[in-house]
Formats: C-alpha cells, structure tokens, sequence
C-alpha cells in the first residue's frame, strides 16, 4: 500500500470492506466545491476483506463528484445559515413538545449513520426530549433477526465471524443473494469452495446468480423457510443428531415438531443428508428470512437447527444473519431501535435508571417507541407532529409509499439531514440540513461480524456541510441541553459510548468497550479495526437468565389467501450494482451499465398468460397501489412470482416504484414489513410511441406513461414511453438543430449541437419501428462528431459490437466473452485471462459462469 493512503472503510453494505484512498495531491480548500480525485483500493489489511472489493466499492470514486450535493441549509426553497436553520429545528421542536408532548416528536435515522451520530441521535431522543419514538431503517432491515436472537440468545448477538465460512463444510444461504449483495463474503466463500471444497446450498424462490453457482438449489414457496427448517429439524431429530441438553426445550417442543418441508422430496432428501453429513455448517440469511411476516420465526428456526446440533460457537459453525447497511451493527449497538436502550439495555426501571444517572438527565423516555411502520401511522393520524429524517429516504424505502408520502405532506414539521439535494424524502421536508456524506465523515462503523473499523475523513467537507453528531448537537444546545451535547470531535462521542457499555456488563450483556472509554484522541484516530466479543461471543454461556439458550417453538405462517383479483406474490430486492434508493450509485455512470433500468421477472409461461412482452412495459397493482416496469422474461421466476427492484424513485424514473406495492403488513414480534411477498397482478401496457433521449442535466420528463433515466459518462439516459403527441423535445438543450423524420414510421431523430460544437444532447422517437443501441451514441456526449453519424446513432465505420457490459471494470462486452469461450476458454479464469473480464472486483464472475455454462450446454 501507498505511504500516502488514507485507511477506511467502503460506503456500501454490512461486509464493511476496508480501504486504502489515495486522494488526489492538491487538497482542496474547505468548503470550496470543485474536482475530487481519489483512487480506490482494498485494504489488505483489513480482516473483513483481505484487500478485495467488489464492484460498488472499487467505483466509490465516481460518487465522490458533488454534482447532486446539498451544499447548504434550506428552509423551504431559500438557502439560510447555520443558525437560522437551527434556530427553526429547536423552536418547532420545542414548541411541539410543550404544546402536544414529547411523543410527538420522532426521529427516523439509519444504518448509515456513524455510531457516534447514531448514539447522539439516540441520546436526544430517549434521554432528553424524554420519548424513545427514534426507529431507523434496520426496521426495515435486521429487527426480525434481532429479535430472533433475543429469543434464543437473550441478546442481539451474531455468535459466529467471516472466519468461519472458510471453515466450514457447507453454507446454507437462506434469502441471501450473496453474489450480488454481500459480493466479498460471496468471494470468500468462492475462495473457500476451492481450497476445501464446502458445499453450498441457496433456498431462494428466485434462481439468482447466487443460486446459479450453488451445488443445490432449493426454490422454496414464499414464506416457506420455517416449514424447511422445521422439518429439517425433525429430520435430523429423528436420524438422532441432536441433543438438547444444556438447551432451554419448551415443553412439548419435540412432539409438536412439524415435519412437511413443503419442497419436493427429492429437494428435501438431498439438502437432509448435506446438513446430516457435515457438523461445521453456516446458515447465512439475510432479507428473504428478514422480510417476511414470519421473519422472526425463520430466524428461530434456523437458530434451533443450529443450537440443537450443537452447530455453535466453534469454527465453522454458526446461523449468522448478514447485516445490509455499512452500520446497521452499530445501530443496534447504540440502540436505534425504539424498542431498545443504548448498549443492547431494555426498558426495566433499572435499566431507565442506571441511563438516567449516566446521561445525567431528569427527562429519560419511559418505554419503548414506536417502530417504522406504525410511526409513519401515527405521522398520518396526527398524533406525531414533528419529523425527523437523517441518512435514509422513507418516501421511497417503506412499504406502501403512496400512504407515506401522505403522511410527509401532512406533517406539520418535516426536517430532513441529507448529503444530497433531490431526494424523494427531501421534498416533502420543511427544513433541509447538509450532512457530510462517505469520505468526509470521521467515526465508526461496525461490520456483520461485530468488526469496528473507523471511517476516515479523505475531503474536505463541501459548501456548509456538517457532520450529523455536530447538528443534533447544535439543536440540543439550543433546547437548554448543551452539556449534555458538548462534544467537540467524534472521539469524545466514542469515550463516552465505550464507558457507557459498563451498564450492559452490569446487566449480564456481552457489548463491552469499556478498554476504549479512556482512549486518546490519537489513539482513536489510529484505531486498527477489531472485533468485539471475539470470534465466538457466546462460547461460555448466553445472556439469558439461566446462562442457556433456547429452542423457540415456531410454525409455519398460514398461506397467503389467493385473492383472485391478485393471483401473483411479488418479491422485490436488489441488483448488484445498484444501492437502495440510488442516491449516491445512480451517479456512477460504470455502475449503470450493469442495469439501465428496473425490469419486471416474470417466469415465460406467465409472460404469455398475461400478454407480457420481453423488452415491452406492465403494470404491476397491488391493493397498495401500482407502477409501470420494463418487462424481463426470466425462467429463473417460479411460476405465481413476480420480481422488481427495490432501486428506482421519483427522481430516477416516473414509474419502476417499487414500494408504491407493498402493504404495510409486518412480522408481529419484530416490526419488519413484508416486502417480499405481496399479492399481485400485471397487465401490458401498450405505449404509442418510444423513444430515448440524452441530456447532459438531468430534467423531469412530464405527462409520460414511463421513464426512467440512468448514468452516462457525460450526462443522463432517458427511456420513454407515452402516448399521443411527443411532447419532449423541448427538454433538449438550446443549439443547432439536427434533425431527421420518417412520418409513415413515425421516427423522429433529433442532435443538438452546442455552441462548443460538441453533442449536447439527442432524441430518438419512433411509433412502429426499432429504437438503434444506445451505447455509441450515449458515449458521444459532450465530444465533437457528424451529425449524420449522431443521427444514424453509429460511426460511419462501425466498432465491432460488443454486446451487453458485462464486466464493468474492464468494459468487456458479451460478444468478446463469447467469442473467448468459442476459441477455447472453458473456465472463469481462462475467459479473464482471455478478455480481462473478471480479474478486477470480480462482482462479474458469476454472470461468466453463467454464460459459459449455457455456452457449453448449448455445445452438447
Ligand atoms: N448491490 C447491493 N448490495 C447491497 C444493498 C444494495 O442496495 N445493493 N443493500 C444492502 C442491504 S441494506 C441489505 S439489507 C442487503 C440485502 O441483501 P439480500 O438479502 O441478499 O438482498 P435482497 O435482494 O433484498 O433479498 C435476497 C433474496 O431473498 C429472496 N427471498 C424472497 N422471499 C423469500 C422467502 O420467502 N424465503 C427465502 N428463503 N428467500 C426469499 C429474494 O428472492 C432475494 O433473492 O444487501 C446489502 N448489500
Ligand atoms: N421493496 C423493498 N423496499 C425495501 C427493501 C427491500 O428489500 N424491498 N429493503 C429495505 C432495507 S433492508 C433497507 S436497509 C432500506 C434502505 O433504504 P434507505 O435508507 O431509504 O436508502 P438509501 O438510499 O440508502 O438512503 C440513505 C440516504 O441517506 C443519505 N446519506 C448517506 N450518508 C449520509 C450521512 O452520513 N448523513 C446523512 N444525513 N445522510 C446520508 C443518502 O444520500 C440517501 O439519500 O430499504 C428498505 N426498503
Ligand atoms: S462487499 Fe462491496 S459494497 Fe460491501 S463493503 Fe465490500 S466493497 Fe463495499
Ligand atoms: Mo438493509
């Protein structure tokens, strides 16, 4: 590594990479917007990763741009100062609380806080306003499994490490799309698989990539894991693999054991006799488990599976449940839930005491919070008057937005503390506050294996830009609270948690940072990364009352009702180069080659049942509400399921939404919605024309059937769809006019050539015809070049085609992985020395595998 590199650690998801940035030599002057420049690398030092990254890490340069930045406090439209903005937060806060109480006021935070602004978030709220109504989006994400290990563990604990997917002998992923989702625990177990040969077994109703590289694939029914692993239970029940000893066993627990896997036998034969044949077994699971009105049973379920063979707190052991975010893990840590204290404390008069004397406060909250769902109820009934909204984008990430967005609009006070401009959230919000965003943020993160690393400032912070903990602090001063809040750096925040978690111990809990409540400043600027609890946290005894854990008695969910007017179940989640709302992987014009735009799965013989076009439009309705998609045939959908990301807004499409779908059905133990599995229906939808345009600004297209924009080198990609007159040419920029027309076909070709005599933006219409590919044109933005070669959307002495991106890295196409294969390269190393493809990030490598598989199928 560089002697100049900066360590730190990736943006992205819960794996929680390590990286060395290398910023670029002149820094920059503070506050002053301008070109950034940084190179990424994986640190190979860091535990979680050993120096690989997977394609959203290694692309983290092309975010860093402030193009889309909130660069200064707003209140409505009008740009303010610090101190007008504050002054406006504390006096509608404080006006609400004396008017209505302090359980009208809520605060809805995030897994992408740092730990020290999540503790201070946390802090205000529970210790001095005197409500725990903060909830964050691990609502959303983790609670169910938080839950399950309360029930089982006595405490939210992960009981196993990354160490031990390289020691085991089979890996169930459970709802887990590793490959695309967690790509670097994904390639450690790759790298395991080929030096030791594990087995690896994906229960996924969707046939993923992740799936796709899996020795078996169990494509259960929605909602079916708790059944599987019941049965799987009773299976290895009654082969005599378990013993229960040392166990808390409800009674009963055995002979009330259901044993219908609900898959087929000769799935469940197969998965029964890999999970009898090798004892250092790891289930991860992530959202499918989650998300699921039965999420935490499913994490029960598999918790029993493992407690009850023993498969704990050894190598190679261990149910582990991923975390998504970058610090879902600290959220927990601090208590971000509304049903939590900090330091994994509860609610028992004790416990409120102990935090009071601690916080120094008279004003502590006396009993759990409302949880997402239900505080986005009592927004809309009223009883919440006071919002607000840091580091994560509501509008667009609940469930049943339609309901939400209502809720925003009638709110009489909305703050919103975001590191970009536009967000669908950020329109509803009275107040808007500029956050630092990743590589000027300074605090720490904690990864899916309780791994601490700090994140480490690389940029000057831009425009106004402040950090969360220094905001939240600057209102609680102005509440009378300024002792309380007098931090001047985030180690102090750091020092006061760590001493903090000497409660927990008190209270029979594991957290325990008590050796870093006196670190120096220094000290924790240097701060190696580390693990707390060590690799089996749990090893002697849980946090229970008794010191033993317990098997839950779960059952399986009763099935859905088939309405017949929504036959499907949609499923939604994630693409690999995509995150969440796109606020920050929407502007890297690499990471949208991989999915321009949100599609809708749909297994072939469905396709057909309801009309449904590959490459066309439908809409998908639900009782919540419906969207239009772009339609993608796949047989990896079973029959009945329907499939869209999670991805798309407001700001990127006007349709692809997502969460306008699902209801706000729940999990009644943790809170968690259901996102995964709603019923639904489709039907086509018939534009009277198409078209693309391109636009070095982004614009908001109007009066559409569908749109829906992504990332290019030198501006925007717009699909679109509509119906009677084109009426979209007036976006084009002003220049001279190129233009071309086939009135019997209806085509209309448009190029604008700028005053610099470069592309400055194009259109392309058409009623009956073809639309030409994007890639050529779309690359000639902002450079000079023929107008009848803009208009023809090709060089007049074409490039050889390369096909789909496939690796991003290298821009290798899927015509020049083809043509590697047909000369010869039968594996994903050989096509990667052949073309590149894959020898970087590596996210790409299950999509080789694919396309060699089916090009040596094809062969046979
Ligand atoms: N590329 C990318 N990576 C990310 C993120 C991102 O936005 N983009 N976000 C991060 C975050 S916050 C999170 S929480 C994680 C999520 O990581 P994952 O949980 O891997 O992601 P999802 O795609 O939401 O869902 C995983 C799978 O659950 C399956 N599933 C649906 N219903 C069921 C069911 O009933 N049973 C079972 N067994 N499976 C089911 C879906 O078909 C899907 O393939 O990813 C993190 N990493
Ligand atoms: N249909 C469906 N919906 C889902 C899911 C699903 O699988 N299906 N998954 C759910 C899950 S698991 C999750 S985690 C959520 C994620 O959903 P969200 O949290 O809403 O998604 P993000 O786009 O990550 O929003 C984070 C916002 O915070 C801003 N931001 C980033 N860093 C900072 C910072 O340091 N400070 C401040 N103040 N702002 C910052 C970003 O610009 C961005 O707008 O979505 C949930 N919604
Ligand atoms: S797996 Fe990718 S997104 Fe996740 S932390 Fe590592 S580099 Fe970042
Ligand atoms: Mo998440």
């Amino acid at each position: 590594m560089n002697k100049a590199a900066i360590r730190t650690t990736c943006a992205y998801c819960g794996v929680g990479c390590g990286i060395a940035a290398q910023v670029a030599a002149a820094p920059l002057q503070a506050g002053v917007p301008g070109e950034r420049a940084v190179t990424i690398q994986g640190d190979g030092q860091h535990p979680a990763n050993h120096g690989r990254l997977c394609s959203k890490g290694t692309h983290l340069a092309e975010t860093v741009a402030l193009d889309g930045r909130l660069l200064s406090p707003m209140i409505g439209d009008q740009t303010v100062g610090w101190d007008a903005a504050l002054d406006e937060v504390a006096d509608r806060m404080r006006e609400t609380i004396e008017t209505h109480g302090p359980d009208a006021v809520a605060f809805y935070v995030s897994g992408q806080l740092l730990t020290e602004d999540y503790y201070v978030a946390n802090k205000l709220m529970k210790g001095f306003i005197g409500s725990a109504n903060i909830d964050t989006n691990s609502r959303l994400c983790m609670a169910s499994a938080v839950a399950a290990h309360n029930r089982a563990f006595g405490e939210d604990i992960v009981p196993g490490s990354y160490s031990d997917l390289e020691e085991a002998d089979l890996i169930l992923l459970v709802g887990s799309n590793t490959a695309w989702c967690h790509p670097v625990i994904w390639q450690r177990m790759e790298a395991a698989r080929a030096a030791r040969g594990t087995k690896i077994v994906v229960i996924d109703p969707r046939r993923t990539e992740t799936a796709e590289q899996a020795d078996l694939h169990v494509a259960l029914a929605p909602d079916g894991d708790v059944a599987l692993f019941n049965a799987l239970l009773a299976e290895m029940h009654a082969r005599g693999l378990t013993d229960d000893a040392g166990l808390n066993v409800p009674h009963g627990f055995w002979a009330g054991l259901p044993c219908d896997p609900g898959v087929p036998a000769d799935q469940f034969a197969a998965l029964a006799d890999l999970v009898a044949a090798h004892p250092r077994m790891v289930t991860l699971f992530s959202m499918g488990a989650n998300q699921s009105s039965s999420g935490t049973d499913k994490g029960n379920a598999i918790t029993n599976l493992h407690l009850a063979m023993g498969r704990i707190n050894q190598p190679g052991a261990a149910p582990f449940s991923m975390t998504g975010q970058p610090n879902a893990m600290g959220g927990r840590e601090v208590g971000g839930l509304a049903n939590m204290l900090a330091c994994h404390l509860g609610f028992s008069d004790g416990e409120l005491r102990d935090v009071a004397g601690f916080w120094n406060t008279a004003n502590i909250c006396s009993g759990p919070g409302k949880k997402a769902v239900d505080m986005f109820r009592a927004i809309h009934d009223g009883s919440i008057k006071f919002l607000w909204v840091m580091a994560t984008n509501p509008a667009a990430s609940m469930p049943d937005v339609g309901f939400v967005r209502e809720a925003l609009a009638r709110c009489p006070t909305v703050v919103v503390s975001e590191a970009i401009a536009d967000t669908d959230t950020g329109r509803f919000a009275h107040i808007r506050l500029p956050a630092h965003a990743w590589g000027e943020k300074d605090g720490t993160v904690t990864n899916s294996e309780r791994r601490i690393s700090r994140q480490r400032t690389l940029f000057p912070a831009p425009g106004a830009a402040k950090a969360d903990w220094w905001i939240m602090g600057q209102v609680a001063a102005r509440m009378g609270w300024g002792d309380a809040f007098a931090y001047d750096r985030p180690a102090a925040i750091w020092r006061e948690y760590a001493a903090m978690t000497a409660l927990a111990l008190r209270y029979g809990r594991r957290l325990d940072l008590t050796p870093y409540a006196e670190i120096s400043d220094a000290d924790y600027d240097a701060m190696a990364p580390f693990q707390w609890g060590g690799d089996y946290p749990l090893a002697d005894g849980y946090s229970t009352p008794d010191g033993r854990a317990r098997l839950v008695a779960v059952r399986a969910p009763m099935a859905l009702a088939i309405d017949p007017a929504y036959p499907l179940r949609l499923n939604t989640g994630r693409y690999r180069d995509q995150w969440h709302t796109m606020t920050r992987t929407g502007y890297a014009p690499t990471l949208a080659q991989h999915r321009r735009e949100a599609l809708l799965e749909i297994h072939p013989d469905d396709a057909m049942l309801y009309g449904l076009d590959d490459g066309g439009l439908a809409r998908v309705a639900t009782a919540n509400g419906a969207s239009v998609f772009r339609v993608g045939v796949s047989d990896g959908q079973r029959r009945g399921d329907i499939f869209v990301p999670m991805h798309w807004t407001d700001v990127m499409a006007g349709g692809a939404r997502a969460n306008l779908l699902p209801a706000q059905r729940v999990d009644p133990v943790s809170g968690q919605p259901a996102f995964k599995n709603t019923p639904a229906k489709v039907e086509p939808v018939a534009p009277e024309w198409r078209g693309f345009l391109l636009l070095k600004e982004p614009a908001a297209p109007e009066g559409l059937l569908f749109w829906s924009r992504s990332r290019v080198k030198g501006g925007w990609l717009y699909e679109l769809a509509g119906m009677g007159a084109v009426e979209v040419a007036g976006l084009l920029p002003a220049g001279e006019r190129l233009e071309v027309a086939d009135h019997v076909r209806g085509m209309r070709r448009i190029a604008v050539r700028g005053d610099d005599g470069a592309l400055a933006g194009a259109l392309f219409v058409t009623r009956e015809g073809t639309l030409p590919a994007r890639a050529w044109i779309a690359e000639q933005l902002g450079a000079d070049g023929e107008a009848t070669e803009w208009l023809a959307a090709r060089p007049s002495t074409p490039a050889p085609d390369r096909g789909a991106i496939v690796c991003v890295c290298h821009g290798v196409g899927e015509k020049d992985i083809e043509e590697a294969i047909c000369a010869g390269a039968c594996s994903v190393a050989a096509i990667g020395e052949e073309t590149r493809a894959g020898t970087n990030c590596g996210s790409c490598r299950p999509a080789l595998a694919r396309m060699l598989a089916k090009m040596m199928e094809a062969a046979e």
